[in-house]
C-alpha cells in the first residue's frame, strides 16, 4: 500500500485526488506554483511544497522539481491528475527509475498510444473498427491522393502526434489535399516533432462517444460504460454525458467488448478512455486512445457507483481490480457542466479575477468539483476551469430539470463564467431530445 501520494497538478484534479488519498487512508503532498500559494489544493493536502514559479514550464511542467518534492516528502507514488505530465512517457520512465510508481500507464503504452499511426495499426490488427484510412505514415502526396480517389472527398489528414483536435486538416478536393497534405507534414515535424502524417475519410456530423477503461496489472480489463462529449466548441468540451441517448443497450455492449479489445491489444495499465466516433448510420469507429483520468470522468462515476481515482490507486499499487464486468451497471443518467472562466456572450473569451462571492448548488443529485472559493484570485496563466458541476437523475429528464437547477442555484461574481450557455443549451429541442452532433454548437449558439 501506498503511504504517501504526490499530486503533480492543481485545481479540481488536484483537490479530487486529495479526496481519493484521503479515504484510501493515503497521505496527499501537494505541489504549487507561487501564483498558486492559495489555492485549495494546497490547504487541502497534508503537505505542501512550493515547486517554482507560475509559468508551468517552470512549475507543473518541471520534471526535476517535481520528482525532488516527491523525494523530500517521501512519496511513494505520483498521480499526474490530466494535462501537464500526464501523457508524457518521460516522466513516467524518470518516475520509475527514481523508484517512485507514476500513477498511470509505463512509459511504452504512452508512446504507443501517443502515437496516432502506431494505435490506428494495433487496432486494425486487433479487429477494432477504424475509420477507413491510409495504412501507416503517408509520407508521399501521391498516397494520399490515390487514397483520396479510392475513399472519395471529404478526407482528413491528421498528425500522428497530434490527437485532441491539434494538427488535423479537413480536404474536399485534390487540390486542397495536395496543399494540405505538405503543410499538415510541416506543421506535425514543427509542433509534435514528428513529420508522420496519415489520410481518413472525412466522417460528417459525428458524434464523440468513448468507453472508460480500466485495467489491472493482472491482464483484468472491465470498462465502466460510455460518455458522450458531443457538445464541445473548437474541440472543448463543454458538457459530458452518460449513457449516450444515441446508441442502443445492444450497441452500447458490443462498442463495450470492443473498447475492452482494444485496451488489451495496447496493453493498456491504469484507468483510460477509447474514443470513438459514431456516424449518422450509427457506425462507430476508434479514433484515439487516452492514457489519462479525463476531467469528465466524475459522470461516469455518478452512473456507475465507482470511484475511478481510488481504482486508479489500487491498479498502481497492484491490486487487482475491485469489480468484475458483471458488477458493472449503469443506473440512471448524469450531465457534467464545465463552469469556466469564460464569457459566452463575447466568443468564450477567458475572463479571470476574483471570485468575489460563490454559492455552490446541493441538493438531491448534485456533485460540484472545485477548487474555487469566497475571495480566491484565478491566475490567468492555467486554463479556465473553474468547477465541474455534476448532476444525475434516475431519466434523462429529471437529471436536465436537476441541471437547471443547479445552473441557478450557482452563484460566482467577479466574472463572467459558462452558466448562461449551459442554460441555454437545456432549452434547446435538439439537446433536449438527444440529437446534438459535435456540431451543434458552432451550428446553433449565437451568444447569450
Ligand atoms: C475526425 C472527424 C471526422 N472524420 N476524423 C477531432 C478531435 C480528434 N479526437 C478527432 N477529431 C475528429 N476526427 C474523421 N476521420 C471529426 C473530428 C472532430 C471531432 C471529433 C470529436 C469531437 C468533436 C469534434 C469536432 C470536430 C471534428
Amino acid at each position: 500500500m501506498f503511504k504517501r501520494i504526490l499530486i503533480a497538478n492543481r485545481g479540481e484534479i488536484a483537490v479530487r485526488v486529495i479526496r481519493a488519498c484521503r479515504e484510501l487512508g493515503i497521505e496527499s503532498v501537494a505541489v504549487y506554483s507561487t501564483v498558486d500559494a492559495n489555492s485549495l489544493h494546497v490547504s487541502e493536502a497534508d503537505t505542501a511544497i512550493c515547486i517554482g514559479p507560475g509559468p508551468a514550464e517552470q512549475s507543473y511542467l518541471n520534471i526535476p522539481s517535481i520528482i525532488a518534492a516527491a523525494e523530500v516528502a517521501g512519496a511513494d507514488a505520483i498521480h499526474p491528475g490530466y494535462g501537464f505530465l500526464a501523457e508524457n512517457a518521460r516522466f513516467s520512465d524518470i518516475c520509475s527509475t527514481c523508484g517512485i510508481t507514476f500513477i498511470g500507464p509505463p512509459p511504452e503504452v504512452i508512446d504507443r498510444l501517443g502515437d496516432k499511426v502506431a494505435a490506428r495499426t494495433i487496432m486494425e490488427d486487433a479487429g477494432v473498427p477504424v475509420i477507413p484510412g491510409t495504412r501507416g505514415a503517408v509520407t508521399k502526396e501521391r498516397q494520399a491522393l490515390t487514397f483520396a480517389a479510392q475513399a472519395g472527398y471529404p478526407v482528413i489528414v491528421k498528425a500522428a502526434g497530434g490527437g485532441g483536435g491539434r494538427g488535423m486538416r479537413i480536404c474536399y478536393t485534390d487540390k486542397e489535399l495536395t496543399q494540405g497534405f505538405q503543410t499538415a507534414q510541416v506543421e506535425a515535424g514543427t509542433y509534435f516533432k514528428n513529420p508522420a502524417v496519415y489520410v481518413e475519410k472525412y466522417i460528417l456530423n459525428p458524434r464523440h462517444i468513448e468507453f472508460q477503461i480500466l485495467a489491472d496489472q493482472h491482464g483484468n480489463v472491465v470498462h465502466v460504460g460510455d460518455r458522450d462529449c458531443s457538445i464541445q466548441r473548437r474541440h472543448q468540451k463543454l458538457v459530458e454525458e452518460a449513457p449516450s441517448t444515441f446508441i442502443t443497450d445492444k450497441t452500447r455492449a458490443a462498442m463495450g467488448k470492443i473498447a475492452v479489445r482494444a485496451t488489451e491489444a495496447a496493453a493498456y495499465v491504469g484507468a483510460g478512455t477509447i474514443e470513438f466516433l459514431v456516424d449518422e448510420a450509427g457506425k462507430y469507429y476508434f479514433i484515439e486512445a487516452n492514457t489519462r483520468v479525463q476531467v469528465e470522468h466524475s459522470v461516469t462515476e455518478a452512473v456507475a457507483g465507482l470511484d475511478i481515482i481510488k481504482e486508479q490507486i489500487r491498479i498502481a499499487e497492484g491490486e487487482t481490480l475491485s469489480v468484475a464486468q458483471r458488477d458493472i451497471s449503469l443506473f440512471g443518467y448524469a450531465m457534467e457542466f464545465r463552469i469556466n472562466a469564460e464569457d459566452p456572450a463575447n466568443d468564450f473569451r477567458p475572463t479571470g479575477g476574483t471570485v468575489e462571492f460563490f454559492n455552490p448548488p446541493g441538493g438531491p443529485g448534485v456533485r460540484v468539483d472545485t477548487h474555487i472559493y469566497s475571495g480566491y484570485r484565478v491566475p490567468s496563466l492555467y486554463d479556465s476551469l473553474l468547477a465541474k458541476l455534476i448532476v444525475w437523475g434516475r431519466d434523462r429528464t429529471e437529471t436536465i430539470a436537476r441541471g437547471k437547477r443547479a445552473l441557478r442555484e450557482t452563484l460566482i461574481e467577479g466574472m463572467a463564467t459558462t452558466i448562461p450557455f449551459h442554460l441555454w443549451l437545456l432549452d434547446q429541442d435538439d439537446f433536449v431530445a438527444g440529437r446534438a452532433t459535435t456540431n451543434f454548437v458552432e451550428q446553433n449558439y449565437k451568444g447569450v
